[in-house]
């Protein structure tokens, strides 16, 4: 027998999202984290089947969300993508909001969500724009010294802002859509320098995204090219990408409190973000806005031979 999931697709200044709205996996879990858990243990191939190719590609991150127990979320938001789970997802929290709001499944105002890294703040706003309140971010490590195959000496801060980054601004490239490749060859050469050596997040996690800053243009205070978990990289400014760089700032007194950060993506879309000290540490605020792209379902034919999708 045939199944099939319902998903909303939208995108976030260009990066999409996938929501999962009906026939995702019966998982039952008392927090996001377990959730992730439970998934990634027992039902990845639900995980494959909707990202992966045939039926998405490697650029689409999804998202599941799932009823909580507790009465102050809407509940347990686990982000995925084409190589496993993320801690949180910056746009894809914009996307979800967008799509429930689209359902007319959330109001306009203020909600929180439960994630596998802690709990996180929307405010959905009358123009159809989203702010978070991200978890609150750090940088761990500064100017990091990676030997890089191509690229020489470069340095990079470790931050946290709901996943590992590595921040690198002195790589000599032109951080501009024109140049992908080479920026893509950049990052990916550093991921493999700090897996070589053996340099992580705290507690020995992997550093799974790669962010390379520019300049920014008359709109932006800067541009990145993010590096997401897998080949592909970030269309959008990357909202836990854009959490980190805040981090970074505030720790070198080059961002005050509620001062204005506009990070402009590599197509050229923009996030607006601030940061608040929340009890000693640092609460970025990022705003975006998402748009719905399609309703779709996805049909699951034990018929197909690439049913669970086409993995590596
Ligand atoms: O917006 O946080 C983000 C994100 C992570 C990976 C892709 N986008």
């Amino acid at each position: 027998m045939s199944q099939a999931i319902r998903v909303i697709d939208s995108h976030t200044g260009g990066e999409p999202t996938r929501l999962v709205i009906d026939g995702q996996p019966p998982v039952v879990a008392e927090n996001a984290k377990e959730a992730r858990y439970v998934l990634n243990r027992h039902w990845d191939h639900y995980r494959t089947a909707i990202i992966d190719e045939p039926r998405s590609s490697d650029i689409v991150v999804g998202a599941y969300l799932y009823p909580s127990a507790r009465a102050d979320v809407v509940g347990q938001l686990v982000f995925f993508n084409n190589v496993g789970y993320l801690g949180m997802c910056g746009h894809g929290t914009i996307g979800v909001v967008a799509t429930l709001r689209w359902l007319n499944r959330l109001s306009a105002g203020t909600h929180k969500f439960d994630t596998p890294v802690g709990d996180i703040t929307v405010e959905a706003h009358a123009d159809g724009s989203v702010t978070i309140a991200n978890v609150p971010s750090y940088r761990y490590r500064q100017g990091v010294a990676v030997d890089v195959p191509g690229f020489g000496l470069l340095h990079g801060d470790i931050a946290w802002g709901g996943n590992w980054f590595f921040l690198v601004e002195d790589h000599g490239l032109r951080v501009h859509y024109d140049n992908i490749t080479t920026l893509q060859r950049c990052a990916e050469s550093i991921r493999e320098i700090l897996q070589q050596e053996g340099i992580t997040g705290a507690n020995n996690e992997e550093i799974d995204h790669i962010e390379l800053f520019g300049a920014g243009d008359d709109d932006s205070d800067s541009r990145n090219f993010v590096l997401c978990p897998g080949l592909a990289y970030d269309r959008s400014p990357c909202g836990t990408g854009t959490s980190a760089k805040i981090a970074c700032l505030a720790a070198d007194g080059k961002l005050q409190p509620q001062q204005r950060w506009r990070q402009q993506s590599i197509v050229g879309s923009c996030f607006d973000a601030r940061y608040e000290i929340d009890a000693d540490q640092v609460r970025p605020y990022v705003r975006g806005s998402a748009h719905i792209v399609a309703d779709a379902s996805l049909i699951l034919d034990p018929n197909d031979p690439y049913c669970w999708g086409i993995s590596n």
